[in-house]
């Protein structure tokens, strides 16, 4: 009986340090996301922050500001919008201090942070079918290989059709994403037709079960109008296959591109539906003021953020919570 109890009391304890333990490296895994989005938010706002830190609000004061915002990729007429809305309740609430006016400027971005509609990723579907489509050097294909990794965890099977044949090079990183994931890449020779090969990634993904196709798209044809109309055309082949997909087509812009994001938002968006934007590089920039841009100006969801190269610097951007603390974070 002693021995009974005392195998149980073993296995209790054992049960309750790896408990413990599973938490302990979750606690890690947040800091190390923590530390990393508090970098980027160094980076959005150093400038910003330093500029509040070191001025009065005297008279030049909004127009410095405007400055800096206009330096920070928030636009010229949208930062002309915020400095008059921070300027009127300075003003109204005869405030004096700057550190006030820094209140009062954080509470007017987050309000927009929170107008960024929602991203459903539900899947009601299979195969579930989202076209990646951006400009060259976006970070589209990485995007990918890190998104790939997001729905393996969360136990669904994917695989990856390998839709930039235009660039030499670009089937071959698809295919290293996809070893990394350990999902199949169906590809063709370079200058295939893409839209034949994402046609045949669907039919194997249905053949095979597979939940989730994500296809990879080139983002530099000879001109614009000819990579819309490929796009347009891959479009309409999927459609032929199932006429409610592609269920999602996310545009993915690069921040360091600041302004030109918007032109590319506005080009893309005016020939394709999109539903979603994937924002890269912000690990690389202090102008990323365009993801405020961004979100007033369309009403198209940020699903991701990208921080880096590695596989785990992607982000949802639908938890709104932290990401407004880490934006913030003094
Ligand atoms: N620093 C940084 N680099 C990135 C990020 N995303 C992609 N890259 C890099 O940007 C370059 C272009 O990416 P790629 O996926 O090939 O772009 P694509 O041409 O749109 O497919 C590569 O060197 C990537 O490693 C990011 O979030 N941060
Ligand atoms: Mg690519």
């Amino acid at each position: 009986m002693n021995k009974k109890k005392s195998f149980f009391d073993w296995l209790f304890k054992k049960k309750k340090k790896k408990s413990l333990d599973i938490k302990k490296q979750s606690i890690k895994k947040k800091k190390n996301l923590y530390s990393k989005l508090n970098n980027i938010t160094n980076n959005i706002f150093k400038k910003i922050k330093h500029f509040f830190s070191n001025n009065n609000l005297d008279k030049n004061f909004f127009k410095k500001l405007e400055e800096e915002l206009i330096l920070s990729d928030f636009g010229v007429k949208f930062s002309k919008k915020i400095i008059n809305k921070v300027r009127v309740q300075v003003n109204s609430q005869c405030i004096t201090e700057v550190d006030n006016a820094y209140l009062i400027f954080q509470n007017i971005l987050k309000k927009i942070l929170s107008k960024s509609p929602p991203y459903e990723n539900n899947i009601n579907n299979k195969p579930h079918i989202i076209l990646i489509v951006g400009s060259n050097g976006v970070g589209k294909t990485s995007a990918i290989g890190k998104l790939t990794k997001k729905y393996i965890n969360s136990g669904h099977s994917v695989v990856l059709a390998a839709g930039d044949t235009f660039r030499p090079g670009a089937v071959d990183q698809l295919k290293k994403w996809g070893k990394i994931n350990s999902v199949p890449v169906i590809s063709q020779l370079l200058g295939a037709d893409s839209a034949s090969v994402i046609y045949d990634t669907i039919q194997s993904a249905k053949a095979k079960k597979i939940d989730v196709v994500i296809a990879d798209t080139a983002g530099r044809l000879h001109n614009k109008i000819s990579l819309m109309q490929e796009l347009k055309k891959i479009v309409s082949v999927i459609k032929k296959i199932d006429k409610n997909a592609p269920h999602e087509i996310l545009l993915v812009l690069d921040a360091t591109n600041g302004q030109n994001s918007i032109l590319q938002t506005k080009t893309f968006n005016k020939y394709l539906n999109i539903n979603g934007i994937i924002l890269t590089k912000l690990d690389g920039t202090a102008k990323g003021g365009v993801i405020f841009y961004i979100i007033q100006k369309f009403s198209i969801p940020i699903n991701y953020i990208s921080v880096g190269e590695n596989i785990d610097d992607f982000y949802s951007f639908k938890n709104k919570n932290y990401l407004d603390n880490f934006f913030f974070k003094k």
